[in-house]
């Protein structure tokens, strides 16, 4: 888990302002790393509570209805927890993206299941790994606010709120 931390500074400087751009973007940086490829789970019962430490959202790339989304999670009490879907008001459909390498050696992305947040560190959706993507919601620009609820197995329909920027609030190492 610890290596990531070093990894994504350097992609977190690379990101770009459109979901497409920032695929290519990641594509230069197609470094093995804990880029949300497996389904997790499943964890435990047990009563948790999330602490959510950055949600972010870019605003919409000039006549496309797609855009992504970003948070960072962690569990104040318990010891895991599973993050099962996302909604976001107003939009049509939320998935949960990972990158993954092809065999001829291109990153691409593509929906996974369900995330385990553990005690063991946050669970990190941030440019360059895991992301939410966000389809049908009406076009938000850079100082927007957008509503949502994170849907956990243990902890239940969690709200977040999602404030809408393109750069990054900070680096992920401060989290
Ligand atoms: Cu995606």
């Amino acid at each position: 888990m610890r290596f990531i931390f070093a990894l994504i500074p350097a992609l977190v400087l690379a990101a770009c302002g459109n979901p497409e751009a920032e695929t290519s973007s990641e594509m230069d940086h197609a470094a093995p790393g804990d880029t949300g490829a497996q389904e997790q789970g499943p964890v435990s019962e047990q009563a948790t509570a999330i602490d959510i430490r950055a949600s972010w959202m870019r605003p919409h790339p000039s006549g496309r209805d797609v855009t992504a989304a970003y948070i960072v999670l962690d569990l104040s009490e318990g010891s895991e927890d599973l993050l099962q879907s996302v909604e976001i008001d107003g939009a049509e459909r939320v998935e949960l993206h990972g990158h993954f390498m092809t065999s001829e050696g291109v990153m691409q992305m593509r929906e996974i299941g369900p995330q385990r947040v553990s005690d063991e560190g946050p669970l990190v959706f941030t440019p360059g790994g895991r992301h939410l993507m966000v389809f049908g919601l009406a076009p938000v620009v850079e100082g927007d606010t957008v509503n949502g609820t994170l849907n956990l197995q243990n902890a239940g329909a969690v709200p977040v709120t999602f404030e809408v920027r393109s750069m990054p609030p900070g680096q992920v190492s401060e989290y």
